[in-house]
This record gives C-alpha cells, sequence and structure tokens, in this order.
C-alpha cells in the first residue's frame, strides 16, 4: 500500500480514535505532528474543510474528519477486521457510540485534564513535552498554558451545565460500563466501530492522573487491556 500519513496532535482525542481504527485494521502509517500555531504542516485541504487534525493522507487523498476517517478505512480497507457490524441494530449502536464518544466523552475528558491548578499544570508540561511547539512557544506553553487550560475547562463544564468534571467523567465511565455489562465489547461479543471509538478517545489521557482512576474500574480495565491487545498484535510496524 502506497504510504499512509497521520496529520496529528500527540494530544488530540479524535487523532487518537484514528490511531486505535489504523492500528486494528493493521495499516502501517508515519504521523506528521502539526504545530497547533499555524499548522503549517497541515496539507492543502479540500475547500471548506476546517483545518483540523486528524487529517489521513491515503490512497493518494487527504480525509478529513475522525468519523469520516474511520468509515473511509472500514469500507476501503479490508484486512479481515469490521469495525461495523453487518447487523442493521448493532451497526446503529456502534455508531450511536461513536457520536457519543465525539459529543460527550471528548468534551467531559478537558475538564479533568485542566480542571485544577495541579491538573493544568501537568497538562501544561505533558502538552509542551508532546506537541511541535517551537522553543519560545514551547516555553509559553509551560508559562501561560495553565491558565488558559483551566479558563477553557471552566468554559466547557458552563457550557454543558456542569460543575464537577470529575463527577462528569465518572458518569461518562459508567456509560461505558453499562454499555459493556458481562459482554466483551461494547456491542456485544466483538469488537466494533463503538469500542475503536472509546478506546481511542481513552488512550489519549494515558499521561494523566485520570487514567488511573479509570484502570481502577476493574471491568473497564480488562475491557481496555482487551481492546489494547488486539492493537497490538494488529499494529504493522511504523511506516518509515
Ligand atoms: N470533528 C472533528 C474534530 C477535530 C478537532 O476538533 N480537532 C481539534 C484538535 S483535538 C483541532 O484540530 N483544533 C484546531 C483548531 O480548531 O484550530 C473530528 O472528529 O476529527
Amino acid at each position: 500500500m502506497a504510504p499512509v500519513t497521520l496529520y496529528q496532535f500527540e494530544l488530540c482525542p479524535f487523532c487518537h480514535k484514528v490511531k486505535a481504527g489504523l492500528e486494528l485494521k493493521g495499516i502501517p502509517f508515519s504521523k506528521v505532528e502539526v504545530n497547533p500555531m499555524g499548522k503549517k504542516e497541515l496539507p492543502e485541504l479540500p475547500a471548506g474543510s476546517p483545518r483540523k487534525v486528524p487529517v489521513l493522507q491515503i490512497h493518494g487523498e487527504f480525509i478529513a474528519d475522525s468519523t469520516t476517517i474511520l468509515s473511509y478505512l472500514d469500507k476501503r480497507i479490508d484486512t479481515g477486521m469490521r469495525f461495523l457490524p453487518t447487523e442493521p441494530e448493532l451497526a446503529a449502536k456502534a455508531e450511536a457510540i461513536e457520536q457519543w464518544v465525539d459529543d460527550e466523552l471528548i468534551m467531559a475528558l478537558p475538564t479533568v485534564i485542566y480542571g485544577s491548578w495541579r491538573e493544568a499544570l501537568t497538562a501544561a508540561q505533558v502538552t509542551a513535552r508532546t506537541s511541535n511547539f517551537g522553543f519560545f512557544q514551547n516555553l509559553g506553553v509551560r508559562a501561560g498554558g495553565p491558565l488558559i487550560m483551566h479558563q477553557i475547562s471552566k468554559r466547557i463544564l458552563k457550557k454543558n451545565g456542569r460543575s464537577d468534571g470529575h463527577r462528569w467523567v465518572q458518569d461518562n465511565l459508567d456509560t461505558v460500563e453499562a454499555w459493556l455489562g458481562d459482554a466483551d465489547f461494547v456491542t456485544g461479543p466483538t469488537l466494533t466501530l463503538g469500542d475503536v471509538a472509546v478506546h481511542g478517545a481513552l488512550s489519549c489521557v494515558r499521561d494523566f492522573p485520570i487514567f488511573a482512576k479509570i484502570l481502577a474500574r476493574p471491568r473497564l480495565a480488562a475491557w481496555f487491556q482487551r481492546v489494547q491487545s488486539l492493537r497490538d498484535a494488529n499494529a504493522a510496524p511504523a511506516a518509515s
């Protein structure tokens, strides 16, 4: 296959959804870390496309939006792993879970990453360490980041009628556990798009204290490891 390139921010949950999809499908890819200030690394996108990550270069095309990318990969690349079940009711549930991840889980997570001053300080340091910032921007993120991030967190909580980010995330984790029930995956006995989306989004917070709270839930921890094992087993060696 021609080279596949993911244009991403290391701390973007939507990009992590795509990485989960690429690994589970066993598609080799390389990453381009985009500088959030200016986004000069991003290629020319189709007219009207917002200049956001993720963008995937594949088969000579540039595809934007994590949901569109996962759907493209599932329809166009058959590696034996299907994300969308053929049974319509299950497919609808898997798609609804992916939508919920975009609208709810990915909205809630930043409020616990940046929620308290201490959390915001950690987040600014992780952002500066992992992102494609130049030297001065890097210093700026370390120094000004916590304030900006804390303000963003407060704004998201207000917009969603919430006052406590940790409660919100715990409610979301309860929802995922209720979907799991006694099954191996969120829509039943086989992995679907729902698992790709939830696992991708949660992988984004691995370096943050909230991750320990996620793994403290035995049912969720077992599911996370189950999906991770599939990712590790299927992942193609990184493209050079
Ligand atoms: N609906 C899009 C959302 C993508 C998105 O919001 N990406 C953020 C990073 S997490 C971004 O690129 N923000 C940069 C900007 O808005 O300037 C998807 O699913 O991919």
